[in-house]
């Protein structure tokens, strides 16, 4: 048998279809010097200290696209094969960031609770809220989904533009600076990788070209936006609202961003469903099964893709 490190959370089904090939092994109770594969996901990754003590390691199979987790320049050094789940799950993230500008635009959260509080029937009608049709929509980061994105905001007639450091042969308006995009946008939208390239994109200076009517939705990684400059642009009425899946330090959420009424919260939920999970479980399993029947693997990272 085969002894495969586990990194955080699988599923029951991924589990089972491990079970036959491999000598699974928890982080509390492993031997470096047995284990050649390793299954982690994209928060966790592997720490470099980790990957180091694993002499024998000849793959790790990241159950998710993200991989910033993990230094696949350092493993493909080694000689380390390092594999992903793209694709697979760019229709259900595109839905989760189209999820989040309707719920900013539409208010979902202030107008559940203005119904669950009573405040219907002591009040009156909540407040108007803002049409999600005929915006400006600015996307960072026009990839797999990214390119998602745009297609399935097209119900809601958009005018989308895009920021990336290489221009594409797409039908959208290409922008090479992010802060003329901001201030041509009414939303923008960021699904870049994480990672030291991406790292507080948005800033400060772009929050502010967004401006007061604007809207920021995250479905990257925290560490794309400057958290603090969000918190101090969404208080002091700089930034209209935000819908963030992503945050700098998760699963710890900044109190003052919490408490903020303009914006929309989700727990990192962007492929967060039971068909998509089991679509991204199979493809990060046959990645490993592949490599142990075939020395060959489906879904390299780029920087891994000549091992
Ligand atoms: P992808 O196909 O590799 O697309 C990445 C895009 O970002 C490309 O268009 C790339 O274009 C652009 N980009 C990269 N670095 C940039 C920079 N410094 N400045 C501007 N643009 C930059 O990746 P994908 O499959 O669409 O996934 C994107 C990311 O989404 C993942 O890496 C992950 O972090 C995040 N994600 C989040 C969730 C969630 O649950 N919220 C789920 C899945 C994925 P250029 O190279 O031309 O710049
Ligand atoms: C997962 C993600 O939540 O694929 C990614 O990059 O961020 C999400 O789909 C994460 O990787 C956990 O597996």
């Amino acid at each position: 048998m085969t002894d495969l490190l586990q990194i955080g959370g699988i599923t029951e089904r991924m589990h089972k279809r491990l079970l036959p090939a491999f000598d699974i092994h928890k982080q509390d109770n492993f031997d470096p010097e047995k284990i050649t594969h390793v299954i982690t996901n994209g928060h966790d990754g592997i720490p470099l200290d980790l990957m180091a003590s694993l002499r024998n390691l000849r793959m790790i199979s990241v159950y998710g696209v993200g991989y910033d987790a993990v230094d696949a320049n350092a493993a493909a050094e080694r000689g380390i094969v390092v594999t992903h789940t793209p694709n697979v799950l760019n229709k259900e993230v595109a839905t989760t960031a189209v999820l989040l500008m309707l719920s900013c635009y539409r208010q979902l959260v202030r107008d559940d609770d203005h119904v669950r509080s009573g405040r219907w029937e002591v009040e009156g009608n909540a407040p108007l809220t803002r049409s999600a049709d005929n915006q400006k929509i600015g996307i960072l980061g026009l990839g797999r989904i990214g390119q998602a994105i745009a297609e399935k905001l097209q119900p809601w007639s958009p005018e989308i533009s895009y920021h990336t450091r290489n221009q594409k042969d797409v039908p959208y308006r290409y922008f090479d600076n992010l802060v003329e995009m901001a201030k041509h946008v009414d939303v923008l939208i960021c699904i870049t990788p994480g990672g030291p390239s991406t790292n507080k994109l948005v800033n400060a200076e772009v929050l502010q070209a967004l401006g007061a009517t604007g809207t920021l939705i995250n479905v990257s990684r925290g560490s794309v936006v400057d958290e603090n400059a969000l918190i101090d642009a969404l208080r002091n009425g700089d930034l209209g609202w935000a819908g963030l899946d992503v945050f700098e330090n998760e699963p710890i959420v900044p109190k003052e961003l919490r408490d903020l009424s303009n914006v929309v919260l989700l727990p990192h939920a962007g492929s967060a469903t039971i068909e998509t999970r089991a679509a991204m479980g199979d493809l990060a399993v046959d990645n490993l099964l592949q490599h142990l029947e075939a020395g060959s693997v489906i879904t390299a990272v780029p920087e891994c893709g000549h091992l």
